[in-house]
């Protein structure tokens, strides 16, 4: 008897204490880290000797004077990151050439040894100014990886860059993010002491969210497209893991831990141009705002926050085709988020919890992400339904949980009322700060959330709605192994394009058969609704001479059918020398008979897309013969830096020769583990024209 009697006075004393409060659930973020999270999509700029040089990564003995944007204006950038929405920018203070964009004491290879501003420069205290200036917030990137610095490689660069990291942290006031690089090529080691790193970061910039490959304040993705898993817990485990090649494995990165120990959310990095680094070769290459869209909602809409790099140009400035498509995803991002239907709903629901004037319905629709809805303690289903007084149309959803309590939902669909019954039109699990789900258009007067399973109890913050513009997606452009070229796109549009450089117009040519294109040249490609009334953006391709003719010469083990996928003119086809069992150990090497002679300027290399093929090359040479016997030394040989993460077609030039046969030497692999070699296609370069490569 007496027994229940405290127990029920137990019961009710906790029942009142839990009447105004939510109890967390899990590991949870700090303060800043929610902060973070609000901030959702800001500016990675990369600028360094690598501007100037068309490399990714500098070896650190480039000539200082070789960095000279003439022009340089940080508040141009600013202007530009804040019209784009954008909420902050992280800079490359140093990357792994050991440049630095400060005048450091630490280094001999600073602004100060550069031509810039006759070695008076300071990037950085240019940039927190503007940031400042335009109400952005400012972040730094340093590369521990240095390979400038003499002491790099032995116990004393540790203290070095201790000291290089506080200089910065002391120098220029708040800084919102401190992001530590992981890579590194292999080839000098370094026993990084994260520790003290960390404690420099804590005691100076105690706010500043440290990102790595295993936080502790935010963690890379796993990938350098822009994409976060379907499925993002913002926690994550990371015991036994370390920054760079000891991180925890892609989909983990990719994903988070359903139960991690640690709140370390994604952070998505991605640049708007092939590579990190600004190239004038590249500016054709902008990202299309369809490809940024789908970066946003595979981001900012899968519970991740979007750092888009914009690399700075030669000149100092965000080049205009850069700041153009940052505007025209504003309007676009503007236009969809526009009005939220769910304002002119009736809110109600099930499972909601009594007695506690914190939660409410009505708190789903004020727009405000830190007032709430939840279900009572231990219900870890719910539903809330949206009801409209006349048929609203959507093809956005969006939902938000109130993180500063946990990431809870593990699990939800969305219903509409049609016909009289509900019918499920997305199922779906992780929210977190914020999930967006592109739904194609759905008309009716009821929309009904599921909160299917959760970890504990669901704590929503936001449930909305849009109708977000319709977008005339961009034609695909293709050429074959002949050379004849297609274009595909959406059904019910009309597919126009150019060869002479010039924008399309509704009245260019319309694609309707293959085109012969073997000599190549720059097309230029957009889809128009009936009559020209709505238009994609333009979709641009450039093609060097079509591999038509070309064979690969036989040799020992070389499977001949499956090496032709190198030069098919397939980059979706792949060459995999692991399949065909040919020598296990590199250098592995690949003749193509180009069929007759021509004059060459470089080559191209393109890696599997994927990353399931692997075998991806880093170290290359490429000779050129006349007779495919005699070969000489190799026309061009090095490395495709950053190839690792970053898989993309890799051009390099080299001295124009004229040549029949050409052969590629893969001398060692990305991935140390995958010894051996893919090649999705091999390329020649045979024009004089680098703007457009
Ligand atoms: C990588 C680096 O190696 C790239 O150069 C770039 O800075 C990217 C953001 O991170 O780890
Ligand atoms: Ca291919």
């Amino acid at each position: 008897m007496k027994k229940t009697t405290y127990l029920l006075a137990a019961l009710l004393s906790c029942n009142m204490a839990v009447g105004q409060q939510i109890s967390p659930y899990g590991a949870l973020p700090s303060k800043a880290q929610v902060a973070w999270n609000d901030l959702e999509y800001y500016m990675f700029i990369h600028l360094g000797p690598n501007t100037f040089t068309n490399k990714e990564w500098g070896h650190g003995d480039e000539d200082p004077r070789v960095f000279n944007p003439s022009r340089l204006d940080a508040r141009q950038w600013a202007r530009t990151a804040k019209l784009a929405g954008m909420k902050g920018i992280v800079i490359t203070a140093k990357h792994h050439d050991g440049f630095c964009l400060w005048p450091s004491k630490y280094s001999k290879h600073t602004v100060r040894e550069s031509a810039w501003k006759n070695g008076k420069g300071d990037v950085l205290a240019e940039l927190s100014a503007a940031c400042k200036a335009y109400g952005l917030q400012f972040g730094v990137y340093l590369s521990p990886w240095d390979r400038n610095h003499p002491e790099y490689g032995t116990p004393t660069y540790n203290q070095v860059f201790a000291n290089t990291l506080k200089e910065v942290l002391t120098s220029y006031g708040p800084v919102f993010e401190q992001w530590f690089d992981g890579a590194n090529d292999g080839t000098k080691k370094q026993q990084y002491d994260w520790p003290l790193f960390h404690s420099v970061v804590h005691k100076h910039q105690p706010n500043a969210v440290i990102f790595s490959d295993v936080g502790p304040g935010c963690r890379w993705v796993g990938n350098e497209k822009g994409f976060a898993g379907t499925t993002n817990w913002s926690t994550l485990n990371v015991k036994g893991f370390s920054p760079g090649a000891g991180g925890p494995p892609a989909q983990s990165l990719n994903e988070g831990n359903e139960d991690g120990e640690q709140w370390i959310p994604a952070e998505c990095d991605v640049s708007i141009r092939p590579g990190w680094f600004y190239s004038p070769e590249t500016d054709n290459k902008v990202k299309s705002v369809t490809e940024l869209l789908d970066i946003y909602y595979a981001s900012v809409g899968r519970n991740g926050n979007l750092i888009l790099n914009v690399p700075v140009d030669r000149e100092g400035l965000i080049h205009p085709n850069d700041s153009t498509r940052l505007m025209e995803l504003r309007r676009v991002l503007d236009a969809s988020f526009k009005d939220n239907l769910v304002r002119k709903a009736v809110i109600t629901a099930t499972g909601t919890r009594k007695n506690n004037a914190a939660v409410k319905t009505t708190f789903l629709q004020d727009g405000n992400p830190a007032t709430y809805w939840a279900t009572a303690e231990n219900v870890q289903q719910g539903t809330i339904t949206l009801t409209f007084p006349k048929p609203v149309t959507f093809n956005r959803v969006v939902l938000q949980e109130a993180i500063a309590l946990g990431q809870r939902v593990k699990a939800f669909s969305v219903e509409i009322l049609e016909n009289g019954a509900f019918k499920e039109v997305a199922r779906e699990t992780t929210i977190g700060h914020k999930r967006i789900l592109r739904l194609p258009d759905y008309t009716t007067t009821v929309v009904r959330i599921q909160l299917l399973d959760a970890k504990a109890s669901p704590v929503i913050s936001e449930v909305q709605l849009f109708q977000a513009p319709e977008q005339v997606e961009r034609p695909q452009i293709r050429r074959d192994k002949a050379g004849a070229l297609s274009l595909s796109g959406a059904a019910d549009t009309e597919l126009r394009y150019t060869l002479d450089g010039s924008e399309p117009q509704y009245h260019s040519a319309r694609f309707t058969a293959p085109v012969a294109f073997a000599q190549g040249g720059t097309v230029k490609a957009k889809a128009f609704l009936p009559q020209g009334k709505a238009a994609s953006e333009t979709a641009t391709a450039y093609f060097d001479v079509a591999p038509a003719k070309w064979r690969i010469v036989p040799a020992p083990g070389i499977n001949e059918a499956e090496a032709a996928k190198a030069i098919d003119g397939d980059p979706a086809t792949v060459w995999v020398t692991k399949d065909i069992k040919t020598t296990e150990k590199h250098p592995h090497e690949l003749i193509v008979d180009l069929g007759g002679e021509l004059l060459l300027r470089g080559f191209s290399y393109t890696p599997p897309a994927g990353s399931d093929a692997g075998g991806v090359v880093y170290g290359y040479a490429c000779y050129i013969s006349q007779d495919g016997k005699s070969w000489g030394d190799p026309v061009a040989n090095g490395q495709f830096a950053n190839i690792r993460n970053n898989p993309v077609m890799q051009t390099v030039l080299f001295k124009a020769v004229s040549a029949r046969f050409i052969k590629f030497v893969a001398v060692n692999p990305a991935n140390e583990q995958e010894n051996w070699t893919s090649v999705a296609e091999l390329g020649v370069i045979t024009h004089d024209r680098p703007a457009e490569r």
